[in-house]
């Protein structure tokens, strides 16, 4: 099939860019996120990670990714594994903390969350949030379904959910939130797209109480804290502009999971922003938050 292309620019369109021959690193390109974004990978200066006391060490912030992990650690302590206690210290990534050298050896890709295991020897690092679930997951034998046809259920929307948010938060976020200026044609792209995953999740949710099924599983606490979070108007100020309210099986779900205890203690870890009452930087007992 061939695609004409369009003469005449859409509206809003910043249409005198041409790209270079060669790219090349302009350091000026603005955005919230401009200082800490680089083409390179690697350290950038010598820190080694604190360790606690804790088998269970994790490099962390309360953006969505982040609290996955915190929320996966809070359920495994509610349902009574006490070797899941856990030492959360944060890792400031406005400030560059993921390009210290015992962050990168932690995670190459210095992104949080990045989890150290000290209860193996050597100790075992787990980077990505779905591995991390995942690791939790097998290494506990909770919140993962065990035959194979539901665990595969379980996957498919645990993958899903890596594979999407890229497109809200990169995509979607990004050009509405943070870009140094609104380019409608970003913005209608993945305004777009992520109503169109929004529809995906609440055609399933109209079906099926949890994602994976009957039963609550990490592919939950991977979808929450993203497509959760934007019902509430918790993402990118963005719930009228997309109008989060109609979709109602998505709705139902995300205030189910908002609710259990285990989400309200998790959400709240290495968090430094919002309501300084939902803030705890970091956690080093369960007591920690029950201040
Ligand atoms: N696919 C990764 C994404 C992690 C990610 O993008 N983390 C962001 C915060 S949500 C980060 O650390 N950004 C810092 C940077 O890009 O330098 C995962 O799920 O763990």
């Amino acid at each position: 099939m061939s695609v004409e292309k369009s003469e005449t620019p859409p509206p809003n369109y910043p249409g005198d860019y041409k790209p270079a021959k060669v790219w090349t690193w302009d350091q000026e390109s603005g955005g919230k996120w401009a200082s800490i974004n680089r083409p390179i990978a690697g350290a950038t200066h010598e820190k080694e990670l604190p360790v606690g006391k804790h088998p269970i060490q994790l490099y962390s912030l309360a953006t969505p990714n982040g609290v996955k992990v915190t929320v996966m650690l809070e359920e495994l302590l509610a349902l009574g594994h006490e070797g899941a206690e856990y030492d959360a210290y944060l890792i400031k990534i406005g400030d560059g903390d993921q390009f210290g050298s015992g962050f990168v050896a932690a995670n190459p890709n210095s992104k949080i969350p990045a989890m150290m295991d000290h209860s193996t020897s050597p100790p075992t690092r787990v980077f990505e949030s779905a591995s991390i679930l995942m690791y939790l997951a097998e290494k506990f034998g909770e919140l993962i379904p065990q035959g194979h046809k539901e665990r595969t259920e379980c996957f498919n929307w645990l993958f899903w959910q890596m594979g999407s948010a890229p497109y809200l938060g990169g995509g979607f976020g990004h050009f509405y939130a943070y870009a140094p200026f609104k380019i409608e044609y970003c913005i209608d792209r993945f305004a777009m797209e992520t109503k169109r995953q929004l529809d995906v999740l609440d055609r399933h949710l109209a079906e099926n109480k949890y994602m994976a099924g009957d039963a609550y599983s990490i592919a939950d606490i991977a979808i929450w804290p993203w497509y959760g979070n934007l019902m509430f108007n918790a993402l990118y100020d963005a719930s009228e502009f997309l109008d989060t309210g109609s979709y109602k099986h998505v709705n139902r779900w995300a205030e189910e999971i908002r609710d259990r205890p285990a989400v309200q203690r998790g959400r709240r870890v290495n968090r430094v922003f919002g309501p300084e009452e939902d803030q705890l930087a970091e956690r080093h007992q369960a007591s920690d938050l029950d201040r």
